[in-house]
């Protein structure tokens, strides 16, 4: 069988790539430096691909800053705004989508970004109108492909497909994106001509919504759609689907007239048979066994078990031995890695080791005894990770066990419990207070790296991280704050800090993965039974709370997002992992209660983005989250006050499990999206405290007092006074301190004015 991936990393070993960004948009370094860099991560990455043993690779799956914006590109469906620089300075005009420009000629702002699926990587959201025109650009795809032919390499251009590109974009006025489906077909058939004039013999169509919930209408649009490329004479169309099952789109997925359909083994084994049987005998299937989304080497015995079952319908040369997704979510290379422990280290793949592990099984597939014989020491890699006695923990197993429904359920409800924590708290209404963290100064950064560095001991950086504190308590103390943080400056990223204080979770040099554009996140890697073996943050919270009088939040990011944000064990169910998880913070959450912490807030942005792609599986998602929610937060006295907070404002379809967490109050990000979700609260009666965002700390705007009073107004209009808080909609950490000090005094200055009124119309 033939030997291929879907897409690689483009960040670099070493993060050539944002190195090379920043310094070009610093006007450090030129277009040509920066495109240099870029062609030579290409020829790097495939050339690496091809060692490893692909027999060939896509093409077009580079991109400088995302993949969903180059398709605008290719598209030509650039908004009016900024056409004029596009005229003039294509690639200002790509990295002005990206990330906007305002200079004091021009205020350009960006695109918006969201969440890729359910990946933890950002897209750029297309904007296209009613009217809209397309045209093929292919400049970018054609170069690259012969770039790569002109190395040598058998090279399948990569493009997102029509359906997908439309549901992933948004319009500005409304209208539904897939009436644009008839314009955009002819650019689409333009860039497959000119592909096939480069003689490309094949091209890689991305549908994941393929694998998403469909009615009849998307349904009819795929047939129209791909009817009409399979008619242009184009290269043959290896269709990709990923991330989810085909489930009832199967018929639909092999009806359409295509050369080749991937599908996802990993996340989908089940599909299998299915697939198989409904092929037909002149398609070929491209075999996702190998795992993009996760980090664990496979399971010889589980994926040539696969293997075997398809080859003995599929010829050998209509299968292809394939990784699930693009390896984009994956680091790049193992080798170097050298600080992990050896038994973990052999218990893993990136990017690299997956492609090597699809040679293997191609060859041991054509009965290559080398092959064979390398199998057979993977599976025993494998069999020792199963037996390995660091990642099964008898006492967590055995606490998990014990657990009774009880533990996830607070001692009152929020309607008493409410009433203690106001005799305790005595807090105005229309509380203030801010989501944890503050502005990461210069100056600490360089302390932290120096003292991770072992450059700086550890007396001389905790006096550092003290004045900080003190620094923050007193600003907040004298704008008039109700609840304080205490600003965070100990913490790095906030699942890395409490993955590196907890048992089971391990943590890579080099493991980075892309987030958005030049941003990078390095997971941790939960490899076995999640425990805390001491406090985590008792110390600081309880240090900063000595210096006042006010409430001092005590600061946790939820089970969800230590789930979400890491790569996890995939020997163990996910929300089995969740709930050791939560189990971790609910000794947390007693010790700061214990150490006279009164409010606790636990973090869960990642909530949303956990939400399974087909919503026949949101409510066992949603259960058992919520659950994990409940367990980290259920074991404190009625006049503890838990907070919570969200990021990714889409909350309206699953307001009722948010409501369910049970949190005394809730902070959300709402501010770019606020009419949205004050909706949600006509239909459904939010019960407890809420501080939806007034102020958007993702812009260097500085919001006015005006601007953030009638935001307030607008809430109260759907909202209780009494559960109404006054909040940013985010961290501060990537903002400036002047900016943040005149934003929170008027955010103060509004919620006093709204108490006023509050107090008049009682
Ligand atoms: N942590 C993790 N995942 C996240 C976020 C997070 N996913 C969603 C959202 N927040 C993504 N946002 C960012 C914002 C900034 C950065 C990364 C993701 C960032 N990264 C540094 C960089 O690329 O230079 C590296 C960070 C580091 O040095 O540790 O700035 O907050 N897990
Ligand atoms: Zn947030």
């Amino acid at each position: 069988p033939h030997v291929t991936y879907l897409g690689f990393p483009r960040i670099g070993r070493r993060r050539e790539l944002k190195r090379a960004l920043e310094s070009h948009w610093r006007g450090e370094s030129s277009a040509t430096e920066l495109l240099d860099t870029a062609r030579d991560l290409r020829h790097r990455h495939w050339a690496l691909a091809r060692e490893a043993g692909a027999d060939s690779v896509p093409v077009n799956d580079f991109s400088l800053y995302d993949h969903v914006l180059d398709t605008a590109v290719l598209l030509d469906a650039i908004p009016d705004r900024y056409r004029a620089l596009d005229a003039a300075d294509p690639l200002a005009a790509y990295f002005a989508m990206a990330r906007g420009v305002q200079t004091a000629s021009v205020d350009l702002p960006a695109l918006e970004m969201t969440k890729w699926f359910d990946t933890n990587y950002h897209y750029l959201v297309p904007e296209l109108s009613t009217g809209q025109r397309f045209a093929a650009r292919t400049d970018k795809l054609i170069g690259e492909f012969r770039e790569a032919t002109a190395a040598g390499h058998l090279g399948r251009p990569v493009v997102l497909g029509p359906i997908s590109f439309l549901r992933l974009a948004k319009t500005t006025d409304g209208s539904d994106a897939l009436a644009l489906l008839d314009a955009i077909l002819p650019a689409y058939v333009d860039v497959l001509t000119a592909l096939a004039a480069e003689g490309a013999a094949w091209v890689q169509i991305d549908e994941p919504c393929l694998a998403l919930d469909l009615d009849d209408t998307a349904r009819d649009a795929y047939r129209h759609a791909y009817a009409t490329l399979a008619a242009a004479n184009g290269p043959r169309i290896l269709l990709a689907t990923y991330f989810a099952a085909l489930d009832d789109n199967l018929p639909l997925a092999v009806s359409l007239p295509v050369a080749g359909l991937h599908v996802d083994l990993v996340r989908a084994p089940e599909q299998l048979e299915a697939v198989a049987q409904a092929l037909p005998t002149d398609r070929v299937l491209s075999a996702g066994v190998v795992d993009g989304r996760n980090i664990w080497l496979s399971d010889p015995g589980k994926v040539m078990g696969q293997l075997r079952a398809l080859s003995a319908r599929i010829a050998d040369d209509r299968l292809w031995v394939a990784t699930s997704c693009s390896l984009l979510h994956v680091p790049i290379d193992l080798t170097g890695e050298n600080d992990l422990r050896s038994s973990l280290r052999d218990w893993l793949s990136f990017a690299r080791q997956k492609i090597a592990e699809l040679r293997r099984y191609a060859d041991a597939l054509a009965g290559d005894p080398d092959a064979m014989n390398a199998l057979a020491r993977q599976s025993e890699r494998v069999a020792t990770r199963a037996k390995s006695s660091d990642v099964v923990r008898v006492d967590v197993r055995a606490r998990l066990r014990q657990l009774t429904p009880q533990a996830a359920q607070r001692r009152s409800g929020y309607s008493s419990r409410v009433v203690s924590q106001r005799e305790r708290f005595g807090l105005p209404e229309l509380p203030t207070t801010t989501i944890g963290s503050f502005p990461q100064t210069q100056e600490l950064r360089k302390a932290r790296s120096a003292y991770r560095a072992g450059k700086l001991d550890t007396a001389t950086y905790e006096a550092v991280l003290r004045d900080d504190i003190t620094r923050a308590v007193r600003f907040q103390e004298s704008i008039g704050i109700d609840v304080l943080v205490h600003g965070e400056p100990e913490r790095n990223d906030m699942v890395e800090y409490f993955g590196e204080q907890l048992d089971g979770y391990a943590f890579t040099a080099n493991g980075w993965v892309q987030s958005y554009g030049s941003r990078c996140v390095k997971p941790p890697v939960i490899y076995g039974d999640v425990a805390r073996p001491e406090p985590m943050t008792v110390r600081w919270s309880a240090y900063a709370q000595s210096l006042t009088q006010r409430p001092m939040k005590g600061m946790l990011t939820g089970p969800v997002t230590m789930l979400q944000w890491s790569f996890v064990r995939d020997d163990l169910p996910r929300e089995e992992v969740c709930r050791q998880i939560a189990l971790a913070l609910r000794d947390e959450v007693h010790d700061l209660e214990a150490a006279g912490i009164g409010i606790i807030q636990i973090d869960e942005p990642a909530l949303r983005e956990g939400l399974p792609l087909r919503r026949a599986e949101w409510a066992n998602y949603l259960g058992w989250a919520v659950h994990a929610f409940r367990i980290a937060a259920g074991g404190v006295s009625d006049a503890t006050q838990i907070h919570t907070h969200m990021c990714y404002s889409e909350f309206n379809d699953i307001i009722e499990s948010v409501a369910a967490m049970d949190a005394d109050v809730i902070s959300i990000e709402t501010s770019r999206s606020r009419m949205e979700l004050l909706d949600a609260f006509t239909r459904f009666r939010y019960p407890n405290g809420i501080g939806p965002g007034v102020y958007d700390i993702h812009s260097p705007r500085i919001p006015s007092e005006d601007e953030m009073a009638d935001l307030l107004t607008k809430a109260l209009a759907v909202l209780r006074p009494d559960q109404l808080w006054v909040n940013p909609d985010c961290g501060l950490k990537t903002r400036g301190w002047p900016e943040v000090e005149s934003a929170l005094k008027a955010m103060v200055s509004a919620a006093e004015r709204l108490r006023a009124r509050v107090r008049a119309a009682a």
